[in-house]
């Protein structure tokens, strides 16, 4: 078997780890393809990147913003010309249908033009001072070197969110890509690299959370972490980077709700929650794993959306007549399996899949059923947990009122969804949905990357991604220019 072997970025130059430990990245719809080998990095690869990134900063700051942005626009345009055959490496490594990687290339594109946008347009304010004769303003000021940690689910446009923002603000970059899906990474830095940015500004280490991971989060010279992932990591990483003060934007976990009331358009609502559950092998953050259904059209939604997923076609995401590829590796199908049997001793009724699929060509990968559960209430463990997998909960509700609170009542508040035609409604919805997305008469997926992104509870620590990440990957300062040419004291010479 012949495959190429990746490097780690640093300063410039492709190298491999410290140790010359490498990890293989199998396509997990045919274990027999394997995309490539990445480095294994350490404590000590990590170390060499933040020196070369550090470096790096002392130029990179003084780079006007607009003409950071510029490379962003560069890089946004080889994306576009490049994105076919980054889309095809992306279903290679990491499973979802080619429709789907060319969509997450093109968020990353969307990001490149949009974020290019704020090199023209990183604002602060001015404001009258106290004292006679003197400016005040505040700017924004670069953070310094940023370590960025990605997860497998999307693994260009997440790096984008990310990557992009932290350019334009004037940090300097270390990426650790999620171990399942490096590639698409490399892909975009490579991008970036051609488009002319500078060495050292951003570098990659590929590796493991708990080698890689922590190291650049405990590292004294890393300003920041931007991190997207479980919840369960996240608080780690958050506790971790309490120890230097380091602020971290935390991107976690969901237990999205479609709500389907009595009046809604219920064919809208069955692909919206059919594209919602199993887009992605419901391995989205923003997936719809609860549909909760309103009485009166409970059956017959339920009736309908079983028939629909059972027709859903599997396979290796490649071909293009397949709606849902793989799950992303055998842990992952584990857990599908494992919320499979707590549902059912809870309970819960089995209506369709439940299994991974073993039999034929699915043999070489990791493959699991379209899976939909009724008769889930709301203290159950597949009402209140994410699965991360092709497996939805169908909850029932009478009023409108229940319908919310059953929604609001988990730790999750990332995305939601109601699909109504009653007005009134769908603003109290909006007001009253604990989630930092709310989606009317659309399904819980697909925010647009100049919006706000980002959830409330158990989903973030309160920083937004999209229209938010400047104001993570810049600091304020306040700035006073006294041209009075006297010594003027504050809250003293101009009290009365
Ligand atoms: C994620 O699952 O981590 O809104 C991100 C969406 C995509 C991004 C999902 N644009 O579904």
């Amino acid at each position: 078997m012949t495959y190429p072997t990746y490097h780690n970025l640093i300063g410039g130059e492709w190298m491999p780890a410290a140790s010359g430990k490498t990890t293989l990245n199998v396509n997990p719809a045919d274990h027999d393809d394997v995309v490539g080998s990445f480095p294994s990095s350490g404590p000590e690869d990590v170390a060499k990147a933040v020196a070369a990134a550090k470096k790096a900063f002392a130029t990179w700051r003084l780079v006007p913003a607009p003409k950071r942005a510029e490379i962003l626009v560069r890089a946004g345009n080889l994306l576009q010309q490049r994105k076919e055959q980054f889309a095809r490496d992306m279903t290679r490594e990491m499973g979802k249908v080619l429709a789907e990687t060319r969509g997450d290339v093109q968020e990353a594109i969307d990001e490149a033009f949009y974020v290019a946008g704020e090199g023209r347009r990183l604002f602060g304010q001015t404001t009258p001072s106290e004292l006679q004769n003197k400016f005040a303003m505040s700017i924004r000021m670069p953070v310094g070197v940023v370590g960025l940690i990605t997860p497998w689910n999307f693994p260009m446009a997440i790096p984008s969110w990310k990557l992009f923002p932290a350019l334009v603000g004037g940090n300097t970059c270390v990426i650790k890509p999620a171990t399942d899906t490096p590639l698409s990474t490399y892909n975009l830095v490579q991008t970036l690299v051609d488009a002319g940015l500078p060495d050292g500004v951003v570098n990659i280490v590929s590796g493991s959370g708990g080698s890689t991971g922590n190291a650049l989060i405990e590292h004294p010279d890393v300003r920041a972490i931007s991190f997207t992932g479980s919840s369960e990591v996240g608080s780690h990483v958050a506790q971790r980077a309490a120890a230097t003060f380091k602020p971290v934007s935390l991107e976690m976990g969901g237990k999205n709700a479609q709500i389907v009331l009595d009046d809604a358009n219920l064919e809208l609502a069955l692909e919206g929650a059919l594209w919602g559950a199993f887009g992605t092998t419901g391995q989205r953050c923003t997936a719809t794993s609860r549909i909760l259904l309103q009485k009166g059209i409970a059956k017959k939604f339920t009736d309908e959306f079983v028939a629909r997923a059972k027709a859903l076609k599997i396979g290796n995401g490649l071909d293009e007549s397949v709606q849902v590829g793989p799950q992303v590796n055998k842990g992952q199908i584990e857990t599908s399996t494992q919320y499979v049997e707590i549902a059912t001793k809870e309970g819960g009724k089995l209506l369709c899949g439940g299994h991974a699929l073993t039999a034929g060509d699915y043999a070489k990968g990791t493959f699991f059923e379209p899976t939909i559960f009724a008769g889930i209430t709301p203290n159950m463990r597949l009402a209140r947990e994410e699965v991360f997998g092709p497996v939805v909960a169908i909850l029932e509700f009478d009023t409108f009122e229940q319908g919310i609170e059953i929604a609001n009542s988990i730790e999750y508040g990332l995305s939601s969804s109601m699909y109504t035609k009653d007005l009134n409604r769908a603003f109290a919805a909006i007001r009253d949905l604990e989630a930092g997305i709310t989606y009317i008469n659309a399904p819980t997926i697909g925010a647009e990357v100049h919006l706000p992104f980002g959830g409330v509870k158990a989903t973030g620590n309160g920083h937004r991604e999209g229209n938010g990440a400047i104001d993570f990957f810049t600091t304020w300062k306040a700035v006073y220019v006294d041209y009075s040419d006297k010594l003027q004291r504050a809250q003293i010479d101009n009290a009365e």
